[in-house]
């Protein structure tokens, strides 16, 4: 979540310190503690980090309580289906500037978010492919921090990505739709956190989803835009 690079001592961009909902050893690729203990130093003030951490989780953090209905199941799976297009409503009207503005002071610009959904919904999407067809495969996590200062996401017209999470999305939910009750008992093993179920990594993608349109929105409400 931080435009600079990982700091000495914390480990990059995929193993940040969150605590919650049993990511206990690192995260999946969310932004999370890290950006928190960065925050600690840069603005030395309680009341600053607090403030820091309300604009990084406007939504809250991830919380999974460890089992869902089918119900929850059904809704998690539509919440991933309106991405792409509340992403989109998100950033409509932007100019080039407001695009290039930093969601929260030392976040990434709303153009890095927009270019982000999609690089981790691929790595999801990927994830759930794997899970679905390899017996508890190892995936691969990805160093999300420096992906987003790639040249093309930086650069990039967003509208690109925006037409990627459209297609992306599309394929996503036609496979999770398709999942019958023992498909959803599958899981993957991450490099950090061990095994994980494939229905708690549908939770955090609905939540990683909604999490970062609500960057968006929570910055053109607080600028008026
Ligand atoms: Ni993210």
């Amino acid at each position: 979540m931080l435009r600079n690079g990982p700091s000495p001592g914390i480990a990059p961009i995929h193993r940040p310190a969150f605590s919650e909902g049993g990511f206990s050893r690192g995260v999946l690729e969310i932004g999370s503690a890290a950006a928190l203990s960065v925050n600690t130093t840069a603005y030395p003030t309680e009341t600053t980090e607090t403030m820091m951490t309300d604009l990084s989780y406007p939504i809250g953090k991830f919380h999974y309580e460890g089992s869902i209905s089918e119900d929850q199941k059904q809704k998690l799976i539509d919440d991933i289906s309106r991405v792409p297009m509340n992403l989109r409503a998100a950033v409509s009207g932007l100019s080039d500037a407001q695009l290039d503005t930093p969601y929260r002071p030392g976040g990434w610009t709303v153009r890095q978010v927009t270019h982000h959904v999609p690089d981790s919904h691929m790595n999801a999407y990927v994830r759930f492919k794997l899970g679905l067809t390899e017996n508890e495969p190892t995936i691969k996590p990805y160093e999300q921090q420096l992906w987003a200062e790639l040249a093309d996401t930086k650069s990039t017209p967003i509208e690109v990505s925006l037409a990627m999470l459209d297609s992306l999305h599309d394929r996503w939910v036609r496979l999770l739709r398709s999942l019958n009750p023992e498909d959803w008992k599958r899981s993957f093993r991450h490099p950090e956190l061990g095994l994980v179920g494939l229905e708690k990594n549908l939770a955090l993608y609905s939540w990683h989803g909604r999490h970062h349109v609500a960057h968006i929105t929570s910055l053109r409400e607080r600028n008026g835009w």
